[in-house]
């Protein structure tokens, strides 16, 4: 089994999804702790309800960018994590902390990358008239939003979209593929070599590309 830590900054349905999922016998890996920067994060409750210790990094409470990420690796290098999994998280990293969890380190970003990284993902899609749009899971490197990507999903945009209908056929896929790659992980079926993803035996992620029919 190895050890998950999970970092949020807001809701936390994707660290729900990945609760939900370390919970059933097919992933060999467990959540031992969640983490996040703000302590409104509505998902810290909703960790606390599943029985997982969680605990606040307040970036706001530190000088600088750099003390705060070395705080948030004392905090989590505590839980003896072997994969750290990014799930709305709001805080870009810096490259010292990046390093420190290379080919362990997660995240799921709300687009199509290397189309709109960065924030505002789902106004940007519809502003620019995309017809496909979905969610990417990436290993994180330093460079913000364009690290190896593992999976992705793609949804249609419909006409009479906005962005909160839009980002809900998104999250949607996101509760989906996140799960599925932090799975491929668990079983060691999933690294990171020489910057590129490799996935052994990706029968079942044949689907790298998911385009559900139904919107
Ligand atoms: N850090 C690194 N180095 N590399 C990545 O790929 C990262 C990362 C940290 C977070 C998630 C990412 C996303 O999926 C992520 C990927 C926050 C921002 C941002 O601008 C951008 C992208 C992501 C997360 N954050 C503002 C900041 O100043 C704060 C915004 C806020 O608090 O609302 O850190 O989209
Ligand atoms: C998700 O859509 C996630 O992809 C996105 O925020 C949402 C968080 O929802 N992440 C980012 O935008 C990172 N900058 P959740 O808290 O319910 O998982």
């Amino acid at each position: 089994m190895i050890r998950i830590v999970i970092l949020i900054s807001g809701r936390g349905s994707n660290m729900a999804s990945l609760l939900a999922a370390a919970a059933s016998a097919e992933m060999p890996g467990r959540i031992v702790g969640v983490l996040a920067n703000r302590p409104d994060a509505a998902g810290l409750a909703a960790a606390s309800a599943c029985g997982v210790p969680s605990r606040v990094v307040d970036h706001r409470l530190f000088a600088s960018r750099d003390q705060f990420d070395a705080a948030l690796a004392t905090a989590i290098d505590c839980l003896e994590p072997d994969l750290v999994v990014l799930a709305g998280f709001m805080r870009i990293l810096g490259e010292a902390f990046v390093r420190r969890y290379e080919g362990r380190l997660l995240n799921v970003h709300p687009s199509l990358l290397p189309a709109f990284p960065g924030l505002h993902t789902h106004r940007r899609a519809l502003a620019e008239g995309v017809r496909i749009h979905g969610c990417t899971v990436h290993f994180v490197t330093p460079d913000l939003d364009h690290g190896p990507i593992i999976v992705q999903a793609a949804v249609p945009v419909l006409d009479g979209d906005d962005e909160a209908t839009l980002a809900a056929r998104v999250l949607a896929q996101e509760h989906r593929v996140y799960p599925l790659a932090v799975r491929w992980f668990a079983e060691a079926r999933l690294r990171l070599r020489d910057g590129r993803v490799v996935l052994d035996s990706p029968q079942d992620g044949a689907a790298a590309l998911i385009v559900p029919n139904a919107a």
